[in-house]
């Protein structure tokens, strides 16, 4: 398997909860290193770009509103296979979906407040991690 990078974000909701070092726990116990990290209280062009491949969806709107409702923590994660295990970990979209024992099962309350983002594919987390990070904040091990 490859060593591969992805985005990850820790939405408003989570933020608010205080649960971010226990996410960020499920990252680290999976053997997922956080290779970049920082906070933003993101704009509406700035949420609005990150998620510019929604903007013909119904929902795009509120997810614009709820992504610049308070701070986020973002952070690249990197390890082997990163990208699925990731999304593995998070699980489905719907937290009401979200297989027993996954972050968004755990920590999440609706399909809009659902506590973290994760890129989807090789191609998007790229676009995603240049999105917020310059290069020469995102150490490998
Ligand atoms: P993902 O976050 O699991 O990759 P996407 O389909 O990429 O899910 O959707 C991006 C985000 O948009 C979701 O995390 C969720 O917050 C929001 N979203 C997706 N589908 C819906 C919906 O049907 N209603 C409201 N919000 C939605
Ligand atoms: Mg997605």
């Amino acid at each position: 398997m490859a060593i591969e990078r992805t985005l990850s974000i820790i939405k408003p909701d989570a933020v608010k909860k205080n649960v971010i070092g226990k996410i960020l726990s499920r990252f680290e116990d999976a053997g997922l290193n956080i290779s970049a990290m920082r906070f933003a209280l993101l704009s509406k062009d700035d949420a609005a770009g990150f998620y510019a491949v929604h903007k013909t969806r119904p929902f795009f709107n509120d997810l614009v509103e709820f992504m610049t409702s308070g701070p986020v923590c973002i952070q690249v994660l990197e390890g082997e296979d990163a990208i699925k295990k990731n999304r593995e970990l998070m699980g489905a979209t719907d937290p009401k979906q979200a297989d027993t024992g996954t972050i968004r099962a755990d920590f999440a309350e609706s399909i809009d407040a659902n506590a973290v983002h994760g890129s989807d594919s090789a191609e998007n987390a790229a676009i995603e991690i240049a999105y917020f990070f310059p290069s020469m904040n995102v150490y490998s091990k």
